[in-house]
């Protein structure tokens, strides 16, 4: 497998499907880099220590990240699977992005922006990478998301160790269309 497809795989196993080879996570969405390197093998999937560092330290949107005693591993943001990435909350800028695609608008305009199967609503420090996310979708459209008035009534954001600002829920009275 070359790394884009092992990078892959790893977003599907510690984001959303770590069953697929028997591996555990624990409430903080971290593996053991010795059980997930052994199960990925026993499944087929060939890697070792060094090309799993290479995996982490190639990938574009920085999406794993090893703890500091390199024993442990786990996706940034991303989930699906319940876990507590026990990250502090933060003071957003004041405005930030949210890519999606133009099909999405009237739904989002009666309901806000809702999480999904993932763990938080993901938002965007910059309109390019909105737009990026927003094109996975479809026609992409970028909101603007007035993060200092949600953040004056109290809802708490986080940002993830690849930048990716997250929070709960975006009322559709934060989204400017
Ligand atoms: C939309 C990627 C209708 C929402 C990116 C989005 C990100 C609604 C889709 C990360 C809605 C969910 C997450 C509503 C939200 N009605 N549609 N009320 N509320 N939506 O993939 O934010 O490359 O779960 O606009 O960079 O697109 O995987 O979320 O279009 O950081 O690392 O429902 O995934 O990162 O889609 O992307 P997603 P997302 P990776």
């Amino acid at each position: 497998m070359d790394v884009k497809n092992l990078s892959k795989f790893l977003s599907l196993i510690l984001r959303h499907n770590p069953q697929t080879i028997g591996l555990q996570l624990d409430e903080n969405g971290w593996a053991s880099v010795e059980v997930l390197l052994q199960k990925m093998n026993e499944h087929g999937k060939k890697i070792n220590l060094e090309k799993l560092k290479e995996v982490v330290a190639t990938n574009d949107k920085q999406r794993f990240r090893f703890s500091d005693d390199l024993t442990k591993i786990r996706a940034n943001q991303g989930h699906s699977i319940e876990v507590e990435l026990a990250l502090p909350p933060s003071t957003p800028p004041d405005t930030l992005f949210h890519g999606t695609a133009t099909r999405n608008l009237d739904s989002i305009k009666e309901k806000g922006l809702i999480k999904g199967k993932r763990q938080h609503v993901h938002l965007s420090s910059n309109r390019e990478t909105a737009t990026k996310v927003g094109q996975r979708h479809g026609v992409p459209i970028v909101l603007i998301v007035n993060t200092k008035q949600m953040a004056e009534d109290s809802i708490l954001f986080y940002i993830s160790d690849n930048g990716v600002w997250l929070t709960d829920y975006v009322d559709a009275k934060y989204i400017e269309f």
